[in-house]
């Protein structure tokens, strides 16, 4: 741009399509775009609110049983009109739909995979809250069907997502680093506002939805206890707590500020492993998390090298600040070798002469 700004085209030229690389010239930046697309027009039809005549419920259900929003369904057609016919997909997978997303015939393939979750956080949508979308891209590697999907994150070519807040923002990585746009709404624009993010590595602020306290395994436990305990605990110091009930703004703000976001596994269901989706929201989250610094695990693995079996497959998710996360990964591994004391602090508490060591 000749103002010296970096629109989003501009850096997926400069990043992709002018780098010798695999993604050069294969239409990823293109793709990508039409990404940018959807999101701007889905930015246009939330902020008309309760206006657009979009509120309530579809009155119908997807794959895991959740209500669905008629904005569910609508951001969902938007996402697929947007990128079905530009001949650079092979195939889409949606929080909303079932199945592989055929491209239809009157349409050419391409050599990518996107799954996507078009509005995460919808709960918070009939209160005028903080909501998103997220989406993941692979290259097709082959296999067909479900298979082309089920691969480790690792293999993603880029993540990303949209924050519907008080501004539009895109949030982006196709491997080097994870870089923040914000939409310029008159204009219409994605303008490069922040670049190579990088979460701090040590942090106190954490989030969990602790009314699933009861449910949760004892390394998680601890960790909240620890942190709950603040300056008369072992950590020695106060830590902050936040829910907002949709990831894309708790992975924002630990970008933003750095923090620790956590959906463990849980005993609440014993047959689901965690709460959050693995195609399109576990896997481009730690995408973007790893690229900024943080880490990403489900407490015993990092997830971008966890093989997802099934589309709709669930995770526990604990991602954000590097030291933090480790912390969590130690308590897990303590936990599982047995050498995991029962935590107590009745003495630590404010009345307490004594400070414990710090661990
Ligand atoms: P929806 O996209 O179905 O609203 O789910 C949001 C979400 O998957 C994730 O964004 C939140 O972190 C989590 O669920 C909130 O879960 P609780 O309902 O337990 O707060």
């Amino acid at each position: 741009m000749q103002d010296g700004r970096t629109t989003l085209s501009k850096f997926l030229i400069d990043t992709l399509d002018r780098k010798p690389g695999p993604e050069s010239a294969s239409g990823l930046s293109a793709l990508l775009i039409d990404v940018a697309a959807s999101i701007k027009t889905i930015s246009a039809a939330l902020t008309k609110g309760a206006l657009g005549g979009n509120y309530g419920s579809a009155e119908t259900h997807n794959t895991h049983g959740e209500e669905q929003k008629k904005l569910d369904l609508a951001t969902n057609e938007i996402f697929l009109q947007h990128c079905e016919w530009d001949g650079l997909l092979a195939g889409m997978v949606s929080e909303e739909m079932e199945g592989v997303y055929a491209i239809p015939d009157a349409y050419p393939r391409g050599e990518y995979l996107l799954a996507f979750d078009p509005l995460d956080g919808s709960s918070n949508i009939d209160i005028n809250g903080v909501v998103g979308s997220i989406f993941s891209v692979l290259r097709v590697n082959g296999t067909a069907g479900d298979a082309a999907f089920l691969r480790p994150g690792r293999e993603q070519v880029a993540a990303g997502y949209a924050i519907y807040g008080p501004s539009t923002m895109l949030v982006l990585s196709v491997g080097n680093g994870t870089h923040g746009f914000t939409l310029e709404r008159d204009v219409g624009n994605f303008v490069l506002t922040h670049s190579d993010i990088r979460i701090p590595e040590d942090s106190c602020e954490f989030a969990i939805n602790a009314s699933n306290e009861r449910f949760w395994e004892p390394p998680v436990r601890r960790y909240v206890q620890e942190c709950k305990d603040g300056k008369s605990g072992c950590r020695q110091r106060d830590f902050n707590m936040r829910w907002i009930a949709s990831m894309v703004a708790e992975v924002h703000r630990i970008l933003m500020r750095g923090g620790v976001f956590m959906y463990p596994r849980d005993f609440k269901t014993p047959a689901m492993q965690g709460r959050l989706r693995m195609l399109y929201e576990a896997s481009p989250m730690s995408f973007l998390v790893e690229q900024a610094g943080g880490m990403s695990i489900t407490g015993r693995e990092r997830i971008l090298d966890v093989k997802p079996q099934a589309l709709h497959e669930r995770v526990p998710v604990i991602l954000g600040s590097k030291n933090e996360v480790a912390r969590i990964g130690r308590y897990h591994g303590e936990y599982d070798r047995g050498e995991d004391k029962p935590y107590t602090s009745p003495l630590f508490n404010e009345r307490s002469l004594f400070l414990p060591d710090p661990v």
